[in-house]
């Protein structure tokens, strides 16, 4: 099938699966396009069918604000007639899919039927999208979309509530690519280059947006740290950084924190890791966290939102109420005081993330396309 892929290319976690999710479908034969304004981080290499198409919005000084759903609308027209694509697969549905809608309404026009699937995938519908200033074209998009999937029961339930949905939400579970997290006999993971010999490795990774709570995650971490010597490896960059290094300054545990900024290779950092932390205030999914599991770390989270779906409390790691960070912290230590215990917990983990991986995920989308394709439109 001849797919176009419209997602945000930056290290968000909708783009990440958008991204993940075109490179598997290239490589199952699909012909793939992404339409987006830069190229997106994950996507390294393209080929002979995996493309990628710039939306460019000019400036103009009578904008105040660039018109980027009118560039992106445009831009899929043409991209569909000149490609012959069969479907659009937008994801995220701020601005996405209401350009998406625009695109299909010029192109049937022109007698062209493109059947557009919508993935929300978390902030598109519980901080931004419900907002009153956007909720009546979010509303709009999600009913005119072909097919909706959304990517945990927590969000589908979240959209029934916040909006009045007409259509079908189907659940299709973010997803791993275990090839890329090599087993444990295969990685030389020289954990002294971070950490002293008996010191625990703790990792964070995020956007750092005030969503991801990351001043819990220094003062978990400065709990924990009481109990056993660890390090933190916090993973991202965002508006929360500066804050988060005053906080470690101010709970005495600068020295034992090192910010990576952000990284394409999450998967080798997390080869050093011990335990997760990702205390958000909500979470749709959490990609994050299974990406740890994937590589045998438990995780400490909230049980806000997908986040129990993924980090089952007490198998693969624990779960608190957001903002607990004296449970999170106590959870935290017991997972990391003994060595047999965090290896049980490590391989509960993984286990779990097993079923979330890419050979199980893949087949549900492209299912999704098959028989949108024969009953569209
Ligand atoms: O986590 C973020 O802030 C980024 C955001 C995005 O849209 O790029 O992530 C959302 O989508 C991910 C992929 O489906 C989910 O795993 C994240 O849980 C979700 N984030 C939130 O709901 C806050």
């Amino acid at each position: 099938m001849k797919i176009g892929i419209v997602c945000y290319p930056t290290f968000g976690g909708s783009g990440v699966v958008a991204t993940e999710l075109g490179i598997a479908l290239g490589k199952k034969g699909h012909e793939v396009h992404f339409i987006t304004s830069k190229q997106p981080v994950r996507l390294n290499a393209l080929t002979n069918n995996i493309h990628f198409h710039e939306v460019f919005v000019e400036e103009y000084p009578l904008f105040h604000f660039q018109p980027y759903e009118l560039a992106l609308s445009s831009k899929l027209v043409a991209i569909v007639e000149r490609y012959g694509l069969d479907i659009l697969h937008v994801h995220y549905a701020i601005p996405h899919a209401y350009a998406a809608y625009m695109a299909k309404q010029m192109l049937k026009e022109k007698g062209i039927e493109i059947p557009i699937v919508t993935t929300l995938h978390g902030t598109d519908i519980t901080l931004v999208g419900s907002h009153p200033f956007y909720k009546p074209a979010v509303e709009f998009s999600i009913n005119n979309s072909d097919v909706v999937t959304a990517v945990s029961e927590s969000l589908r339930n979240d959209t029934l509530r916040l909006f009045d949905i007409k259509k079908e939400i189907e659940v299709i579970y973010n997803f791993i690519d275990f090839d890329k997290y090599p087993s444990i006999d295969d990685v030389d993971c020289k954990r002294g280059t971070l950490a002293k010999d008996g010191e625990r490795i703790i990792v964070h990774v995020s956007n750092f947006r005030p969503v991801k709570r990351i001043k819990d995650v220094i003062t978990i971490f400065a709990k924990i740290q009481k109990e056993i010597p660890s390090k933190l490896l916090m993973v991202g960059d965002g508006p929360e950084r500066e804050s988060a290094d005053l906080l470690a300054k101010q709970l005495g545990v600068r020295d034992q924190i090192v910010f990576l900024g952000n990284s394409n290779e999450v998967n080798k950092i997390l080869c050093y890791a011990d335990l997760f932390l990702l205390p958000s205030e909500t979470e749709s999914f959490g990609l994050a966290a299974l990406e740890a599991m994937a590589a045998r770390t438990p995780v400490i989270s909230s049980n806000s939102g997908g986040l129990p779906e993924v980090n089952v409390h007490s198998v693969t790691g624990f779960t608190s109420n957001v903002g607990d960070t004296d449970d999170m912290a106590k959870n935290a230590i017991y997972i990391l005081e003994g060595d047999i215990r965090l290896q049980e917990f490590k391989a509960k983990a993984q286990e779990f993330a097993k079923q979330f991986s890419i050979e199980n995920v893949l087949p549900l989308y492209e299912e999704v396309y098959r028989t949108i394709k024969v009953g569209c439109c």
